[in-house]
């Protein structure tokens, strides 16, 4: 894996701490590429601290003590705050306009990446074949995705800390001269957010979120954590590195790429009106309550607990925090005994890692390669019941994966398994009812309960997640940054 600190910060299982996280796309001026090779330099050279590294953002918690405001509660407690972080990525298109201003621009050998090892990448999200995504009411900033280059991922404890970080690095890197805001009304932006207490962790849906996640040994140093098996991951999947491991063997990546990883952005809008609406029929597909339906749509309880494990309840608390890992992830799906615990097959998390090869046939590389690091955030605010629907009351994720690979990461996972009715194969389980995108509406359709019939899911206008844009992204090391990205 090389030098640690070389790594961008928010690619391992934990990422940045936020509770405030904003997206900023960019595109470099192709008379200014090389201006913009020195600024990335001098910025990375000098100012070291502004784009975050993999040891430091395993501290990046701060300490803050506060005093209690209510009349006559004298002392003061003590608050855990999330220090700001930025990560920068690029798109192919992005990596050809900095190669136009390099002294030696074959160096980043980008024919070879988009001709033999990353073509995905090069093309990008839009013109990915293997997607179903849709084309329309997109948001406008992904309206021509050409003119996206660059993306920095600012996080941190509040906006003011956001905006703060953002704005530094924008002017070192000259925001209106080098480098222009990608246009579409919000200043290239776009901001997310945790939800509030009680729902801190939980996404709009009411679910609890980034539980699961693969550990990289010697990354992850957590050894109760390591001990789960199931979570143990190759880095060399997650990471771009001398020898990322695919189902073809090593990919022979230039030396750059080297400790970087390949960012998959999704703007996600949750429909959450038909999420309620639809698990109100529980009955009908043979669940108890609608929380039971929503959890066999999801493979786990709201808080967190996998439906397959018969002990564990819907209000199970989190227990502390690697113990919690451990639980909420130390298992797998062979107890197919009986309702209500079967986890369905086409669950979301079941879907996402089927943790069984038993469940495919030997071919399918995708069971020890479709592997990803999520770090995405909620978008918008929290639903409130009978609101009057408005562009403001729109909500979702913007997510984010990290993978050494699309292929076989994001790219296998979405269209092999998710999209798929007929994976796991011969079983008719239907697509993923959370984020699958049939090719036709009628095969939106979803088996939860042996003996009933198929939940069929909404589309069009009321499905319950919708694709707003997105785009390919690859997140190079501090290394690759301070010298072939930018002499
Ligand atoms: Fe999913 N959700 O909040 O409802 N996801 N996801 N996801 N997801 C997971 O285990 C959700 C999306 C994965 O190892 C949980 O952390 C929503 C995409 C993977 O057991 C919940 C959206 C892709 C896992 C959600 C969304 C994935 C996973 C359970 C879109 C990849 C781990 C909590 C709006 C193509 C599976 C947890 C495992 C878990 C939700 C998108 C992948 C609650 C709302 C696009 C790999």
């Amino acid at each position: 894996l090389g030098n640690l600190s070389d790594i961008q910060g928010d690619v391992w299982s934990k990422g940045f701490p936020k509770y405030n996280e904003t997206y900023y796309l960019f595109t470099i001026k192709q008379e200014r590429a090389a201006d913009f090779a020195r600024a990335l330099r001098n910025m990375v050279t000098h100012q070291p601290h502004l784009i975050s590294n993999l040891p430091t953002v395993k501290n990046n918690w701060a300490e803050i003590v506060t005093h209690k405001q209510a009349a006559g509660s004298a002392g003061s407690k003590k608050e855990r705050l999330p220090m700001p972080n930025a990560l920068i990525a690029f798109t192919y298109k992005g990596l050809e306009t900095i190669q136009s201003g390099l002294a030696s621009p074959k160096s980043l050998k980008l024919v070879m990446i988009r001709d033999r090892t990353d073509p995905s990448f090069a093309s990008g999200m839009r013109s990915d074949a293997r997607l179903n995504d849709p084309t329309t009411d997109l948001d406008p900033l992904f309206a021509d995705t050409e003119v996206i280059h660059g993306m920095l991922k600012v996080a941190g404890s509040c906006i003011h800390d956001v905006n703060k970080r953002l704005h530094d690095i924008q002017t070192l890197l000259g925001r209106g001269s080098v480098i222009n805001d990608v246009a579409g009304g919000s200043e290239g932006r776009l901001d997310g957010a945790t939800r509030q207490e009680p729902h801190r962790g939980k996404e709009h849906f009411g679910f609890e979120d980034g539980i699961s996640q693969p550990l990289m040994d010697g990354v992850d140093d957590d050894k109760a954590v390591l001990a789960t098996p199931i979570m143990v991951t190759d880095p060399k999947i997650l990471l771009v590195t001398k020898d990322t491991r695919t189902s073809e063997g090593g990919i022979p990546r230039p030396d750059w790429m080297h400790q970087g990883s390949f960012l998959v952005f999704r703007k996600l809008e949750q429909n959450v009106k038909a999420f309620h609406d639809l698990t109100k029929d529980y009955e009908k597909y043979g669940c108890k309550s609608p929380d039971h339906m929503g959890a066999k749509l999801m493979g786990r309880w709201p808080s967190g607990a996998p439906i397959t494990v018969p002990d564990y309840h819907t209000s199970d608390a989190p227990a502390a925090d690697h113990e919690k890992v451990k639980r909420m992830n130390d298992f797998s799906y062979e107890r197919l005994d009986a309702p209500p615990h079967m986890c369905p097959l086409a669950a979301h998390i079941r879907k996402t890692n089927p943790r069984m090869p038993s469940d495919s046939n030997n071919a399918d590389p995708g069971f020890q390669f479709s592997k990803m690091i999520r770090s995405g955030i909620p978008y918008g605010p929290d639903y409130k019941p009978g609101e009057v629907e408005s562009p403001e009351s729109k909500r979702g994720l913007l997510f984010v994966c990290y993978q050494g690979y699309i292929e076989l990461g994001f790219q296998h996972m979405q269209s092999f398994w998710c999209d798929n009715k007929d994976f796991p194969p011969g079983k008719e389980s239907g697509v993923d009812p959370i984020i699958g995108q049939a090719s036709s509406p009628e095969d939106m359709k979803t088996k939860i309960t042996e003996g009933k019939e198929a939940v069929v899911l909404p589309t069009g206008i009321s499905q319950l997640v919708t694709f707003r844009g997105g785009e390919y992204f690859f997140v190079p090391s501090l290394l690759a940054l301070r010298g072939a990205l930018s002499e």
